[in-house]
């Protein structure tokens, strides 16, 4: 890791090995790994909830539970059917579960509104993405109450999810993207991932990391639906949250560059290929 300004370090790969989790005991059992719920997947996106989960499971965890918001939603991932399936409004509330996931596809009705606020009541570690980002940023109320939260958040916002949380503009955001992942962790009292090219972590206690894994082959549909499940799994498994977000931004950034060099295409790659390569990566490391 590189120091390149006063409290801003480079997230690289000599960092990696501070970062692992520790090696499974030959008597391991699935509860020793950790289970996480997930919550997203409206009418059109439940795509988006899949890639979380599925990345989730295929990086460690025990077990991963869906809620999906969708009516009709489907109960079953015919593709992982080690994913398993609750209401999204009891997931929220369920009792064994070391970690919560909300956002991917989540929308923003009234039934996407109530599962974050019981989120956000939860003593659970939380990564909040995407639809549960525009809803905080639209409901004074969950700013709040993820502002005055004891337990560890973590948000992954892109640039336009940023400007949304902060009341500002894209253009303004990507202008400096360290202040804005600043103001963001300061004001919602949580961790940040800033994401884009050059991902930037920003911890609570004033410590920032610029991610230099990834190219734009993650331009596309689902990548970052798959970065919260991989953040998710991490912190589920037993990581710390600091552990858990600067491996999860890393590794899903190393999966990407992995992908570019074996099929150098113009084409890029989609969401599905980063969870497979992410697999292969973290069983090496
Ligand atoms: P544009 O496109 O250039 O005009 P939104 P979202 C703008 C789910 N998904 N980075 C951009 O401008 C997600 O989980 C479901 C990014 C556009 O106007 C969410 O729940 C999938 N955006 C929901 O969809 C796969 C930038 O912001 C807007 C930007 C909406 O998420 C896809 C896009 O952001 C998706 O993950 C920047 N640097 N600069 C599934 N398979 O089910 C400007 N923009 O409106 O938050 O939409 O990210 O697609
Ligand atoms: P989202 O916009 O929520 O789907 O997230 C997109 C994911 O892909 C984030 O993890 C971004 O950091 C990553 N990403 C998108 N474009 C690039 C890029 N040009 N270079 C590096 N990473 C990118
Ligand atoms: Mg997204």
């Amino acid at each position: 890791t590189t120091l390149l300004a006063p409290h801003v370090w480079t997230i690289d790969h000599a960092l990696i090995p501070t970062l692992l989790p520790p090696p499974r005991l030959a008597n391991s059992h699935k509860g020793m790994f950790g289970s996480i719920g997930i919550v997203g997947g409206s009418a059109g996106m439940v795509g988006a909830a899949l890639l979380a989960g599925r990345a989730a499971l295929q990086l460690g965890a025990g077990r991963v539970y869906l809620g999906l918001i969708a009516r009709n939603a489907p109960t079953v991932d015919t593709i992982q059917p080690e994913l398993m399936f609750r209401l999204a409004h009891e997931l929220v509330k369920l009792k064994h579960l070391n970690c919560l996931v909300i956002g991917p596809g989540l929308g923003m009705e009234s039934d996407a509104y109530s599962c974050v606020d019981c989120a956000l009541s939860t003593k659970l570690p939380l990564v909040l993405d995407a639809d549960a980002l525009n809803l905080i940023a639209t409901h004074t109320f969950l700013a709040q109450k993820l502002s005055h939260r004891n337990f560890p958040s973590i948000i992954t916002p892109h640039a336009a999810e940023a400007a949304r949380l902060l009341n500002t503009d894209v253009i303004t955001v990507q202008n400096d993207r360290m202040a804005a992942a600043r103001q963001l962790s300061e004001y919602f009292n949580c961790y940040v991932v800033l994401k884009g090219a050059g991902s930037i972590c920003a911890l609570p206690e004033g410590k920032y990391y610029l991610n230099t894994s990834g190219n734009p082959g993650l331009s596309s549909a689902g990548t970052g639906d798959v970065l919260s499940g991989m953040i998710g799994t991490l912190l589920a498994q037993g990581l710390s949250t600091e552990q858990a977000l600067l491996l999860g931004v890393y590794l899903h950034g190393a999966s990407a560059d992995t992908l570019l060099r074996k099929n150098n295409g113009p084409l890029g790659m989609v969401a599905s290929e980063i969870i497979i390569s992410a697999r292969t990566l973290l069983n090496r490391w």
